[in-house]
């Protein structure tokens, strides 16, 4: 073990990590004590004190991550990588009474597909709000990519507010992106499927599938998602990957990836080669480059055909306006990342070790020009890549995605095959710096990485097996979150944090103090809907109302409310076959004094924040005692915060 020099003291006395149970200064042989016990080397304890935030202490950076499988998105706080929240957004979240009280259904229940309720999500890429292409604090968008979907989360209170879902697709992957002032929404497909719900056989897959590319209109005063003023975009049946938006120069256009340009179907059963092979017979496949702005213009000048009410530019519109291009790119690539000046385009490999920098100003030349090397089978013109291209370094073995430093030329790209992440000048071409992970990394992210601003500082590598980095807990591991310093010439390794909860795709990190959430609602608030509720009660006007309509159904409805350390009403009595509902208004104005109310039998779980009305409805189909209570611990009467409902026999 290396001692502690002087030099490393002075430093962990500086950044407050020496403050010691008597008052004073850790002394030398404490420290070392500690390090001999615990078996740390001095590395350790130089990234704990760049990692280590103490008691009481904030986060610079507020992290949004998807959160996979599980449907949700997870907050965290960089760099002391402690998990905030989650939140709810395509399944039920009970902590949150999310997908429990009728106002959180009603946004779950929008998510609704061929009439059923999807309980799950497999979320992907989350993408906040921009003005100027640069993260403003006030919305982030979420993907679903198993039922194409598209969620609005709002950062005033973290709580999701919209679903949208898409009327075409069948799968999707290429989202959520924003463009640069949050204009619209990017959801792009992934497995190409007919656009209506009919059966279509496989032998008419060239002409009957189709991939594309929806653009979400955002309105930002609303802070919704408009699908009456969206399009999508009609492409071939490619397997249309990850896409970005364009910046500064590049403003206006929007590029997607693809695989299996092969266009291939598979089926072992009938004597062909998997779907793998198939899909990765060509050299190249087809980088999709699309002047949005133009097709917007289009749709608006009536050029688009309405399907399943959504507004689609078919390919032939799009090929005879000149807003559609395809440009080789090496073999079934990953990501597309657009570089901060918006003057560079680059593509990651995934089964090419080189990653392809594309530079805008001489695509615009090919088209000016009509500088293209034929058409695609679509009749999609095809720009040739050597005439594009800025260049192509060799990287490493299955580059996956790609951020960027604050300083100038400098990206970073993960290399899932090579458990590593490459440190890269993409004006130049020069590989930089390599540091290995663990293991296999995915995506990776820099602090405001894919804005036109980014931060540099730390970076995290979001690896897809973690193996033997934490303590065995079965055979489904966490997925493993690893903190990297960027802030030198070598990156340095600070902190592996588990993630529990699904395998989070991509994460986006925000400067803290770009956030303002509320401490509290305005009394009586309807927090899905952002308005007031028609069902808010003010303190000593609650009531319980039994009415009856002409067929003899019965409703119980409750306007109560809930404060230290009272429900009111205490009981509330309903007869067999009734429905019931209940608001309950939070009347507490101090901070964090949040009230649940559960109740036996009836899968009843709220979460109401102070100033918020939620309702639970349920169905009083048997008589008995139905006790209710606080699910949180509000004060020292909590417990005492309970009633009754009282089923009657009819
Ligand atoms: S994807 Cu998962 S590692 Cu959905 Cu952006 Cu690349
Ligand atoms: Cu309110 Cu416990």
């Amino acid at each position: 073990m290396k001692p502690v020099t002087k030099r490393t003291l002075s430093l962990l006395v500086g950044l407050g990590l020496g403050v010691a149970v008597t008052g004073t200064a850790w002394s030398q042989d404490t420290l070392q004590d500690i390090m001999k016990a615990r078996g740390l080397t001095q590395k350790d304890i130089l990234a704990a004190a760049k990692t280590y935030t103490p008691s009481g202490g904030r986060d610079e950076y507020i992290a949004l991550s998807s959160g996979g499988q599980s449907g949700q998105m997870i907050v965290y706080g960089i760099p002391s990588m402690r998990i905030l929240k989650y939140i709810g957004v395509f399944t039920p979240e009970p902590w949150q009474g999310y997908g429990f009280d009728e106002e959180s259904k009603a946004v779950l229940r929008q998510g609704n597909i061929l009439g059923k309720e999807i309980n799950y999500g497999d979320t992907h890429h989350p993408a906040f709000s921009e003005t100027d292409g640069d993260y403003d604090g006030k919305y982030v968008f979420i993907n679903d990519k198993a039922n194409p979907r598209v969620a609005v989360i709002d950062l005033h209170d973290f709580e999701t507010k919209q679903i949208v879902v898409n009327p075409l697709f069948k799968s999707e992957h290429g989202g959520a992106f924003a463009t640069p002032n949050t204009e619209y929404v990017i959801e792009a497909t992934q497995y190409a499927a007919p656009y209506d719900k009919k059966y279509h056989p496989l032998e008419k897959f060239n002409d009957e599938y189709r991939g594309g590319v929806t653009y979400w209109k955002f309105n930002k005063e609303k802070g919704r998602l408009e699908p009456e003023n969206s399009f999508t975009l009609e492409l071939p049946p490619y397997s249309q990957d990850l896409s970005d938006a364009g910046k500064g120069p590049s403003y206006g256009w929007s590029f997607t990836n693809s695989f299996c340009t092969e266009r291939y179907v598979g089926g072992i059963e009938k004597g062909r080669p998997p779907y793998e092979a198939g899909c990765s017979a060509k050299d190249t496949d087809f980088l999709h480059v699309v002047n949005w702005k133009k097709a917007a213009e289009l749709v608006k000048a009536g050029k688009g055909t309405e399907i399943n009410g959504m507004q689609v530019l078919p390919m032939d519109v799009s090929i005879a306006e000149g807003i559609l291009f395809l440009i080789p790119e090496p073999k079934s690539p990953h990501g597309v990342d657009v570089t901060p000046d918006g003057t560079k385009i680059i593509v990651n490999g995934k089964l090419d070790t080189h990653m392809s920098v594309y530079d805008f100003a001489k695509i615009q030349k090919a088209i000016k020009d009509k500088n293209f090397e034929g058409k695609d089978p679509y009749g999609i013109p095809i720009i040739p890549i050597q005439d594009v291209l800025h260049l192509q370094l060799e990287v490493g073995l299955g580059p996956l995605h790609t951020q960027f430093d604050s300083k100038k030329c400098v990206a970073y790209t993960s290399l899932y095959v090579d458990s590593q992440i490459v440190k890269w000048d993409f004006c130049e071409g020069k590989v930089l710096d390599k540091i290995s992970i663990h293991y296999n990394v995915g995506h990776l992210m820099t602090m405001e990485g894919d804005t036109v601003d980014p931060d540099g500082k730390y970076l995290v590598s979001l690896n897809k097996l973690a193996i033997d980095r934490f303590n065995p807990v079965g055979p489904l591991h966490p997925q493993n979150h690893q903190l990297i310093d960027i802030s030198g010439d070598k990156m340095e390794l600070l902190y592996d944090m588990p993630l529990p909860l699904g395998e989070p795709h991509y994460v986006a990190a925000i400067k803290a103090d770009k956030l303002q959430p509320e401490v509290r609602y305005k009394s009586g608030w309807n927090s899905r809907t952002d308005s007031k509720s028609e069902y808010a009660v003010r303190a000593g006007r609650e009531k319980t109302e039994r009415t009856c309509d002409d067929s003899g159904k019965c409703k119980v409805e409750v306007f109560g409310s809930l404060i230290r350390s009272h429900i009111t009403p205490e009981t509330i009595e309903a007869e067999v076959g009734d429905e019931v509902l209940i608001h309950l208004t939070n009347l507490e104005r101090a901070e964090d004094e949040v009230h649940g109310f559960a109740m036996y039998g009836h899968n009843v779980q709220l979460s109401v924040e102070p100033g918020k009305t939620s309702t639970a409805r349920l169905m009083a189909t048997e008589e008995g005692v139905f006790p209710y209570y606080c699910t949180e611990f509000c004060s020292a009467l909590h417990l005492e915060m309970q009633g009754y409902l009282l089923v009657k026999p009819k």
